[in-house]
């Protein structure tokens, strides 16, 4: 049971193409709320031309009639509105424009020459196609989906941008619907909205010196119930599929949950969040970042996640073109200098999808109302223990 979603489509094919499997029937499905998630993974300052190209619109072909789920797979597709300039590029069929170069000089950094050895593509645009970070979009829409259901049971998702390159953000309160506030109304998601000229500077600073920066984002759930994931064997652990989750989106290198790295300094009693009761379980704080044992433990989950900078570069490293061999500047494709407020939205997306499986793993509804009896049911009944 739970979840399970595929995605097929090129970045400049004709389209991104999702299945996501297991959602109950009855869900109402807001489709104004999954265009609007789009749009958030879109914007951020450091895109590059391709934004302004596309404007992401989920078509629905199955799974849904009149506004609901009925609990068939969802079947649903976004057009790549860049189509238009690469259909005899990108042809199923027929012979490549004579005009039309093979990509023969891998970025370092990029999956282009590894993914040209492992399936033996001498063109490597056959392999970065598929790699681009484009296809986070049917990510941000399975995860729309995750994030109905997951309201429908009160659990909210967020997430900021706590670093780009250098510059830091300062999180302005313990509480994620404070910052996430904050975070939306900033063009680099930052939480501290007085920073966005400095980072817009740094940015467009980085830009003109052909380079390209990463950063980090967080990721918070509230209002998670104890218990999804488990001890028992190490594939369920939900800490394990969390950090999977976000280390399967494009660039990203590193994972914490909770203190993460920082907690190894420290001595046990500043890491571990003391047990209180009060009306129900409690705790004095969160610096394991809601997961004990490979359960959540009640207490909003805390994710931070480190994207190391885009590889396509205007001022291009060493690399070898792979016909002649010889030495020469890797490619410069069209590419974002900075894409770390739109990875935070993927991110969001993809900790909807981990929450949301691991629930419908656990109560195994096949209908929403079913669920939202069995749900309650267990809140119940923690709150009795
Ligand atoms: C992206 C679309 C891509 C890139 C970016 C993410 O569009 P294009 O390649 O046409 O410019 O902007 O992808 C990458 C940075 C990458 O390395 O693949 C998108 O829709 O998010």
């Amino acid at each position: 049971m739970g979840l399970r979603f595929l995605s097929a489509g090129e970045s400049h094919g004709q389209a991104l193409i999702s299945i996501l499997e297991g959602l109950p029937s009855n869900l109402e499905v807001d489709i104004e709320f999954i265009n609007q998630e789009l749009r958030r993974r879109q914007g951020g300052y450091g895109r590059g031309g391709r934004m302004a190209i596309e404007q992401d619109k989920v078509n629905i072909l199955s799974g849904v009639r009149f506004g609901k789920t009925t609990g068939a797979p969802i079947a649903i597709e976004i057009k790549n509105k860049d189509w238009e300039n690469w259909q005899n590029k990108m042809a199923p069929f027929g012979q490549k424009p004579e005009d039309f170069k093979d990509f023969t000089r891998p970025r370092p950094g990029h999956a282009d020459l590894v993914g040209g050895i492992k399936y033996n593509q001498k063109d490597l645009r056959n392999v970065l196609e598929r790699a681009s970070a484009r296809e986070t979009a049917s990510r941000v829409a399975i995860g729309a989906f995750c994030k109905l259901l997951l309201k429908a049971l009160n659990i909210e998702i967020y997430s900021y941008v706590l670093s780009v390159g250098e510059i830091s953000a300062t999180p302005l309160s313990d509480n994620p619907s404070i910052n996430a506030k904050e975070a939306e109304k900033s063009i680099v998601r930052f939480v501290n909205p007085n920073k966005d000229q400095e980072v817009m500077e740094y940015i467009d600073k980085a830009k003109e010196q052909g380079e390209s920066l990463g950063g980090i984002f967080e990721v918070v759930a509230v209002n998670v119930p104890p218990g999804l994931g488990s001890y028992i064997q190490w594939d369920k652990r939900i800490d394990g599929d969390i950090a999977k989750a976000m280390m399967s989106i494009q660039a990203i290198k590193g994972v914490e949950i909770g203190l993460g790295f920082k907690g190894a300094t420290l001595f046990g009693s500043k890491v571990m969040d003391e047990i209180g009761y009060d009306n129900g379980y409690m705790r004095y704080s969160n610096n394991l970042g809601g997961t004990e044992g490979g359960m959540t433990n009640g207490m909003p989950i805390i994710v931070r996640v480190a994207m190391k900078p885009i590889p396509t570069l205007m001022n291009p490293l060493r690399s070898v073109d792979i016909i002649s061999k010889e030495p020469i500047k890797a490619s410069k494709e069209r590419s974002d200098v900075t894409a770390i407020a739109a990875a935070s939205v993927v991110g969001e997306a993809m900790l909807s999808f981990v929450i949301a499986h691991h629930i419908l793993e656990k109560f195994g509804a096949d209908s929403m109302e079913e669920l939202i009896i069995k749900y309650n049911e267990y809140l119940d009944y923690v709150r009795s223990f």
